[in-house]
């Protein structure tokens, strides 16, 4: 079997929005329109994606927190009703999804070879976690390429940044190695937005964009540093100042997801294409792409 490799690396945030806005026929809710940006963004990023011909899709999501360990999937296919909790009248979403049950478990073996535990999900009605649908639904619309799914361990919740840090690193190599042993072109999505301070009071219609801005302007701030750096090719140095950002900004990255995928990548010192960013209820959100055979940007 020949090499397998990690083709891309995706930081492709979550909110139900984009969906709700793109109004697809999986999603009950109807709308007008909203956060382009953001979806345009989502467009040239599918197209690039798309273009690397990926056998499979890997996310770590925030919307699966796992407490002890990391879960992973054992089913081939999953089919479902997506709700968010919190907005419920924008996302109820029917998913089928197909599982590459085997690169699955084989992550799961290394995650668990380097003292981690696991389980694996053998449950049939199991209900997967709406930021995994939502950034597979806005990567890959027509669902034809097998995904992986992990959960994200909540160690930096329960401890601090800095070790869920090291749990992020050891489960990252554990997915570039089994990447690499399984002979795949992988793409990985970090589903995460950036500073997630968000409204509480939605507009009565939620898709009027005069009410759309960021939450606070060091929030923003914040947001435009990180993204700074990746456009630059600066992730080591993103990786040392993560914890902080994580907690001034209020970072979705604190659960690791964005951690998990530049140590996948090899801390990547290429530039990366932001593909666009704008702001959800108040919180800052980027499409960043990471593709070693093409890095683009700043230089
Ligand atoms: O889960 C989310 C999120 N991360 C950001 C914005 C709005 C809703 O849901
Ligand atoms: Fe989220």
């Amino acid at each position: 079997m020949g090499k397998g490799s990690i083709v891309a690396g995706v930081l492709a945030p979550h909110p139900p929005h984009l969906v709700y806005a793109d109004n697809p026929p999986q999603n009950e809710p109807r709308s007008e329109c909203g956060w382009e940006v953001l979806r345009w963004a989502y467009e040239r990023c599918r197209a690039s994606i798309r273009a690397l011909n990926p056998d499979v899709l890997l996310v770590h999501s925030p919307h699966w927190p796992s407490f002890i360990g990391h879960h992973f999937l054992g089913l081939p296919r999953f089919q479902g009703l997506s709700v968010d909790p919190v907005f419920p009248h924008l996302f109820r979403y029917r998913y089928d999804v197909k599982v590459d049950v085997e690169l699955s478990l084989q992550i799961r073996d290394r995650v668990a070879a380097q003292g981690q535990l696991t389980s694996v999900v053998e449950n049939p009605d199991f209900r997967l976690d709406y930021g995994s649908i939502i950034c597979l639904h806005l990567i890959n619309p027509s669902w034809d390429i097998p995904v992986v799914l992990i959960s994200a361990n909540q160690s930096a919740f329960y401890y601090s940044n800095e070790v869920g840090a090291d749990v992020a690193k050891i489960v990252g190599n554990a997915t570039r190695e089994a990447v690499e042993a399984s002979g795949k072109r992988a793409v990985l999505l970090a589903s995460s937005s950036l500073s997630h301070r968000h409204f509480v009071h939605e507009p009565e219609i939620p898709e009027d964009m005069s009410f759309e801005r960021i939450h606070h302007h060091g929030q923003y701030l914040w947001d435009m540093k990180v993204l700074d750096m990746m456009r630059k090719g600066q992730c080591r140095e993103l990786l040392d100042i993560m914890p902080e950002f994580n907690e001034m900004a209020t970072a979705e990255t604190k659960v690791g997801s964005l951690n998990w995928l530049l140590e996948a990548l090899g801390v990547p010192d290429y530039p990366a294409e932001v593909h666009g960013y704008g702001t959800v209820i108040g919180t800052g959100n980027a499409v960043v792409e990471w593709t070693a055979s093409k890095p683009r940007g700043a230089q």
